[in-house]
């Protein structure tokens, strides 16, 4: 089947904002494990780059022992590692905080899972011979521009800290379900980074540079942070690790159903550990039931999917919830953190239908 022909290659996104272009996914589009690289979101701070044409070289530099430009074909001789990572936008959900904040109004369809394979970041480093006293890992895509709040060009940059830039999973990626990365999400390289949110997980992979100090920059010090209150920045704390959260993706909010047996189901996902539990309420949270789900023997970086059979005998209007826990015993909570510039919503998935 050609690309034109696939039914999966028209556009099913909905767009937030034409330039840069930022994209979410209709969540009932999201039904399976490894989503199409045409249902994947796509979230910029820029234009797209124009990447080197045929000489493109990764360039590890900084506070290493020796300084490496390594080819596309250095890297596919590395020992590859494949992972299913799920990547989430920190402000997944926005547009449901309360009171309203200004940024991307994301509903809930700013994530997206697959396969990615890759080089482990660890093993480039080490190739490199990290030097002692070195502390964070600095990792700049091709892309650039202005941001709203000044004049400067700034790329976009972020750094990892030293632990996680050698955790074994965090990835130099090259492909992804199978096929290089697609252009709109990072080709030729791309950093996945498991556990965080997804601006963590760099694009467009000009260079990496090793530092020993702390790096500060608008997507680390500025964008990506919590900052509890409104009008100061006291409180102030880094967007790392995903929240425990789950999404409702069946029914959908305002459908319409018949009295009988229906089928709810949906996703649910974290960032550390994994997901022990998820509860549904079909009477605005009075009451609670377990969902079914195959619990993780060995558990991966993806999300998981559940469902729960609900029989309804009355008409009227329903609210449904999801709630899931995780083997750090996180939970979602009822009322969402907010938090100024709108990362991290996690409040238990909410959705209303009307039997009839
Ligand atoms: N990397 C670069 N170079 N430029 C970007 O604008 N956006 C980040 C991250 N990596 C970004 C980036 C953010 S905020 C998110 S949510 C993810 O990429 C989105 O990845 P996707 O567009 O492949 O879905
Ligand atoms: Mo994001």
């Amino acid at each position: 089947m050609t690309d034109s022909q696939n039914p999966l290659s028209k556009p099913h996104l909905t767009t937030r904002r034409v330039h840069p272009e930022n994209q979410e996914t209709p969540i009932h589009f999201i039904e399976t494990d490894e989503i199409s690289h045409h249902l994947f979101f796509k979230r910029n701070h820029f234009s797209y780059p124009t990447l080197p044409h045929s000489d493109y070289r990764l360039a590890i530099q900084g506070f290493v022992e020796t300084p490496r430009l390594l080819s596309l074909q250095d890297l596919a001789r590395l020992p590859p590692q494949t992972a299913k990572v799920v990547l989430e936008c920190a402000g997944d959900k926005r547009s449901l905080f309360e009171p309203k904040v200004f940024g991307e109004q994301w509903d809930k369809g700013a994530i997206s899972q697959g396969h990615w394979k890759g080089v482990s970041l660890r093993t480039i480093l080490e190739f490199a011979g990290i030097r002692k006293g070195a502390k964070e890992v600095v990792v700049e895509g091709y892309d650039y521009g202005e941001r709203p709040d000044s004049e400067h060009f700034y790329s976009y940059m972020r750094s990892l800290p030293i632990e996680k830039a050698l955790h074994p999973d965090t990835l130099i990626a090259y492909e992804y379900n199978n096929q290089p990365l697609p252009f709109k999400h990072g080709y030729p390289l791309r950093l996945i980074v498991p556990q965080w949110y997804a601006m963590a997980s760099v694009k467009w992979i000009k260079q990496i540079t090793v530092i020993d100090s702390t790096f500060i920059g608008p997507y680390q010090s500025n964008d990506y942070v919590y900052f509890p209150h409104k009008e100061h920045n006291e409180g102030a704390k880094p967007v790392t690790n995903i929240n425990v959260n789950s999404t409702i993706q069946t029914p959908l909010n305002l459908d319409i159903l018949s009295t009988g047996t229906h089928v709810i189901k949906g996703i649910a996902w974290t960032g550390k550990g994994h997901i022990t539990n998820i509860e549904i309420s079909t009477d605005h949270g009075q009451t609670w039931s377990k969902a079914i789900f195959k619990k993780q023997e060995k558990p991966d970086y993806g999300w998981v999917s559940w469902s729960f059979i609900w029989t309804i005998l009355e008409e009227g209007e329903f609210t449904i919830m999801s709630k899931a826990t995780d083997s750090y015993y996180q939970v979602q909570p009822v009322t969402p953190f907010w938090n100024r510039k709108g990362y991290g919503y996690n409040a238990v998935d909410q959705i209303k239908v009307k039997i009839e």
